[in-house]
């Protein structure tokens, strides 16, 4: 999968793929995420990609020549399957739509700021627009490197133990079960007897009543 991300702040996108998983999707040849600095593709003075907004009111808004030159400078090199505008105001972010996402080959990102990107924009070259949440970020940078890492890890190869994902929570609408590991009893608290039987079937079925419990007690609207 290839990942094209405009922003204004690429600096905030560099840390954010380079460890642990992604990095290794990216070492694998699975995943390459490329960074596009907005300003690059501004011809106005000092690399000016905002303006006033009409009719008045506070608050910058993204214009419409720089982003058109870097969306169709971008777009004459690459195919791509998805382009994505990050907003609060889009479709929330959930599991079925990153499992969907993942199987794109290439996608384009853009990070709004400010008040966000001129209209036009949304409506001749965006095809899909996504929020992280219904909680407000001072740009979609954050919110890019969320649906990247959510895409990422689901990318066949890029998790060593192929099945696991399959367990992630959400990914069946149950959470996760909790989880132990060395020692087996710390400060007095012990390990549950069941996780140290080695009776695989009595695990499985523990492990799904405890996803049962615990998605009942914290998010029964995932079980309706
Ligand atoms: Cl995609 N952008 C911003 N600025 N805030 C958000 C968001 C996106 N998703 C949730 N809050």
């Amino acid at each position: 999968m290839r990942i094209d991300i405009i922003t204004v702040l690429p600096e905030l996108l560099e840390s954010p793929f380079s460890h642990s998983i992604l990095q290794r999707a990216k070492d694998k040849g699975l995943l390459e995420v490329h960074l596009h600095n907005l300003r690059d593709y501004s011809t106005l003075p000092r690399a000016q990609v905002d303006d006033y907004q009409f009719g008045g009111g506070a608050g910058m808004v993204m214009m419409m020549e720089p982003l058109v030159n870097a969306i169709e400078s971008l777009q004459a090199a690459t195919r791509y399957d998805e382009v994505i505008y990050l907003t609060p105001d889009g479709e929330t972010l959930q599991q079925r739509m990153a499992n969907q996402l993942s199987l794109q080959e290439n996608l384009l990102l853009i990070c709004g700021h400010y008040k966000g990107i001129d209209e036009r924009i949304r409506e001749h070259f965006v095809t899909k627009e996504i929020s992280i949440g219904d909680y407000v970020l001072s740009g979609g940078e954050l919110a890019a490197a969320v649906l990247v890492d959510a895409l990422g890890r689901l990318l066949p190869g890029v998790l060593n133990d192929e099945t696991s994902a399959l367990f992630d929570s959400f990914q069946d609408n149950l959470l996760a079960p909790p989880v132990y590991t060395r020692p087996e009893v710390f400060r007095n608290w012990k390990v549950p007897d069941v996780l140290l039987s080695g009776n695989h079937r009595h695990i499985e079925d523990w492990r799904h009543e405890q996803s049962l419990a615990r998605t009942q007690q914290r998010r029964p609207d995932l079980l309706q």
